[in-house]
């Protein structure tokens, strides 16, 4: 699964760079961040492609999870605090990363096959229908951050 969004994220690519404009909705680059306190949520980011057309991303589910959020972290007068998305945009074209700090999943209950595999396997609805299953990767407090190491 993971070699196959992999190779999606490749083609995509090559088209973008064949084509020069973004038409393929899709996303990559997809973690989550385990929280080390069983029964605190785990956070979830990703880069979330834009296709031909404007869309909103409407849900995010997932078959090994009890519940799974979209959230936009915000400052205000130095203050953190978290809100409840109902949808995130993509805009044609751009990419929209969910981030620390920003845009972000919150995932309660991260099912233990998963965490043996080390993979979150993901469903992403948007409205116009388009379901794009993205395999997330793991990550334990603790464990090397990719591309830190090179
Ligand atoms: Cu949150």
């Amino acid at each position: 699964m993971n070699k196959l969004s992999f190779m999606i994220a490749a083609s995509a690519s090559l088209m973008l760079a064949s084509c020069g404009q973004g038409d393929i909705l899709y996303a990559d680059n997809a973690v989550v961040n385990l929280s080390p306190v069983d029964g605190n949520p785990s956070s979830g980011y990703m880069d979330l492609h834009g296709g031909r057309v404007d869309v909103e991303l409407v849900s995010v589910t997932s078959d090994d999870v009890l519940r799974l959020e979209m959230h936009e972290t915000t400052e205000e007068d130095g203050m953190m605090s978290m809100a409840k998305l109902k949808s995130i945009p993509v805009p044609a074209g751009e990419t929209v990363k969910l981030e620390p700090g920003g845009k972000h999943l919150m995932i309660w209950g991260v099912g233990a096959g998963s965490k043996k595999r080390g993979l979150l396997t993901m469903t992403l609805i948007y409205s116009n229908n388009d379901r794009i299953e993205i395999d997330a990767a793991i990550r334990k407090v603790g464990d090397p951050v990719p591309g830190t190491e090179e």
